[in-house]
């Protein structure tokens, strides 16, 4: 138990190597709030997995900050003794809004974690000090772009390529990359761009010995993503669909996903997705970590969740070089095995540098107690 003296507040940009394209939006830069919770014996971080838009979720940065700044925050620092583990009933007042708790729950516990000289992975249960990698693609301007794309990541050693795909860019843009990789773990991630109408384009994709469709219809369309995992064959992996542990259990047992999307951000901080990891996990579902092109500090969290037991599908936990020309802590690497190395320091294990995070910063904010 600890008391919190000062929540600081950043809001940073980074260019991206290349544009993002999903079917809800473009990327060509990464921006994001970043927290520094500073308690009476360390200090941690925490990064917000929203964006500029409301696109993928109902939040966005603006909005995360002002969530945090005006409400979260407060409740923090007038929480007396506290430790990450009682932030759910300090927030309870607060309705919804899991991006930006997750940035207080993350910082918060990477800051206990720190005084202990603990890892989060050691926290967490991790069984593993490396975590198999995938690689998500953007929706490319072309099908030969889309090759050479696929093909650079192949040969960097990932283990599972995603496209993206959306309403007309789909089967044919699969089936050019299947045709070039007959053996590869592949998948499909449609950002919620269908609806139950389309079930021919998602039967049609049950040619391709897929690993699985992601998020295929609406966000609350659990049900009928039931009725749609009735009628093929490849399994589908919800994300959007799942903002808590109470969401998985319920889709699982619905029969709407065979495969849940962790990310943690999404469902209000690690401790919750260690809540949708057991749930799934009792229910025989296997887990794999999503991520929100996260700079180091998001990507630190994600590898120490994706070190769990039941993560066992590679994840969209790339190298930084894969999202950044220059991240702001020390790059993640990938072996040419595919695999990555689980952060082993005390809490996340790693810390933005100190003059890239200036030079990234927009704004900044520090709330103390008056
Ligand atoms: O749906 O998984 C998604 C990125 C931003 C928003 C949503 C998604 C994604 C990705 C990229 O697929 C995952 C990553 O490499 O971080
Ligand atoms: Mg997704």
């Amino acid at each position: 138990m600890t008391r919190v003296r000062a929540v600081e507040l950043r809001l940073v940009r980074l260019p991206l190597v290349r544009p993002f394209r999903t079917s809800f939006g473009e990327m060509a830069e990464k921006e994001c709030v970043l927290a520094r919770v500073e308690t009476e014996d360390a200090a941690g971080w925490g990064e917000c997995v929203a964006g500029v838009e409301p696109d993928f979720s109902a939040e966005w940065n603006e909005g995360a900050w002002l969530v945090i700044r005006d409400f979260l925050a407060p409740a923090l620092l007038d929480a007396g003794e506290v430790r990450a583990e009682d932030l759910e009933a300090v927030f309870a007042s607060v309705r919804g809004h899991p991006m930006a708790k997750a940035t207080i729950v993350n910082a918060l516990l990477d800051a206990e974690l720190r005084a202990e000289g603990r890892s989060l992975a050691s926290y967490l249960g991790a069984e593993r000090d490396r975590v198999e990698c995938g690689v998500s693609i953007g929706i490319a301007s072309s099908p030969e772009t889309l090759l050479e794309q696929v093909d650079g990541y192949l040969a960097e050693g990932y283990r599972r390529i995603k496209l993206k795909i959306e309403p007309g860019t789909d089967v044919e843009r699969v089936r050019a990359v299947r045709e070039a990789h007959p053996d590869i773990l592949l998948s499909v991630d449609a950002n919620a761009a269908y609806t139950p109408e389309d079930v021919a384009v998602f039967r049609a994709l049950d040619a391709f010995g897929l690993l699985m469709v992601e998020q295929p219809l609406h966000h609350e369309d659990v049900v009928q993503h039931a009725v749609l995992q009735s009628q093929i064959v490849t399994d589908i992996c919800l994300d959007e669909s799942i903002r808590s542990a109470a969401d998985a259990a319920a889709a699982i047992d619905l029969g709407a996903c065979r495969i849940v999307n962790v990310k943690q951000g999404r469902v209000g901080g690690v401790l919750e997705a260690r809540r949708v990891h057991d749930v799934a996990a009792e229910r025989g579902v296997p887990v794999w970590c999503g991520g929100m092109l996260e700079t180091g500090v998001g990507r630190a969290t994600n590898l120490a969740l994706a070190a769990m037991p039941n993560f066992r599908l590679p994840g969209d936990t790339s190298a930084s070089r894969r999202y950044f020309p220059d991240d702001l802590t020390e790059p993640f690497e990938l072996a040419p095995d595919g695999t990555m190395a689980v952060p082993s320091g005390p809490g996340i294990g790693v810390e933005p540098r100190a003059d890239r995070l200036e030079a990234c910063t927009l704004r900044r904010e520090l709330l103390q107690k008056e």
